[in-house]
């Protein structure tokens, strides 16, 4: 049987497809989802890599860590590593079933008996407890703009002052020229990972109403609006973002 996190390399969008359709997180993208994410993401490493040690640095114990929309669990896998309080519950949630099954495995198979709880869920719809570190690695993006407030709000009340939630996501820029050279740049990226130009704009098209990019002014005024008290980007590259905020 193929291990869980033998890289198997994405190709989803190599042929010409008739009908592109919508981008869904369906069994064909989860089976390739790590090596889709680490080609298309720049600085995806760096982020998770780094996921862990701030989490670490504000994890409450017998407090709750929240890695949200968590595909393979890579986050969370990268908190394990770090965290030092065994009271921590880790809780991963997706409503992609087959993220779900694909996380499961990755980390019994790197964790062992860790416990990690998984749920398959939608974001919007479940109940967040005492959270001190909430993660939001590249997920935020994928829920419609109009119900972005609700769910940080849902978040920050979950939280005590001093806890943290990261927030990753994929950038627009206010300046239209400025946008279009850090897309081109994107792209050159993307090519330099492999792809090809077809699959760069198959891939594009497919992303396009789903994956709804937004500006560093518009999360921190967001973040700040749903109470947050301090925030901003932690690490940047290219249109890929971190931001940190501080309960
Ligand atoms: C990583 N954080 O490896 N409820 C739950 N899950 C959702 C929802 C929702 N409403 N919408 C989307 N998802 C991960 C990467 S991928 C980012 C996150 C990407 C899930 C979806 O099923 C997918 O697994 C994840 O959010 C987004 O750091 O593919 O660019």
């Amino acid at each position: 049987m193929t291990k869980p996190s033998a890289p198997i390399r994405d190709e989803l969008f190599a042929e010409p497809l008739t009908q592109t359709g919508l981008f869904t997180f369906n069994e064909a993208v989860a089976g390739v989802f790590p090596d889709m994410i680490n080609r298309s993401v720049p600085g995806y490493a760096t982020v998770i890599a780094m996921t862990g040690v701030l989490a670490a640095q504000h994890a409450r114990p017998d407090s709750a860590i929240y890695d949200l929309g968590c595909s393979w669990g890579a986050s969370l896998l990268s908190v394990a590593r770090k965290i030092d309080h065994p009271s921590c519950q880790l809780i991963g949630i997706d409503n992609s079933e087959a993220m779900v099954k694909r996380a499961r495995l990755n980390l019994q198979e790197q964790l062992g008996d860790h416990r990690v709880l998984l749920q398959e869920g939608d974001i919007m719809d479940m109940q967040l407890h005492n959270a001190s570190v909430v993660i939001l690695n590249y997920t935020l993006q994928f829920i419609p703009i109009k119900q972005r407030e609700t769910l940080l709000k849902r978040i920050r009340s979950a939280m005590q002052p001093g806890d943290v939630l990261i927030l990753s996501e994929k950038l627009t820029l206010p300046d239209p020229q400025l946008n279009d050279y850090l897309i081109d740049l994107h792209h050159n990226f993307k090519r330099q990972q492999g792809y090809s130009d077809l699959e760069i704009a198959q891939k594009r098209q497919a992303l396009e109403d789903v994956l709804i990019p937004e500006t560093r002014q518009q999360h921190v005024e967001r973040l700040r609006q749903v109470g947050f008290s301090r925030c901003d980007i932690w690490f940047q590259c290219l249109n890929f973002a971190s931001l940190i905020a501080i309960a």
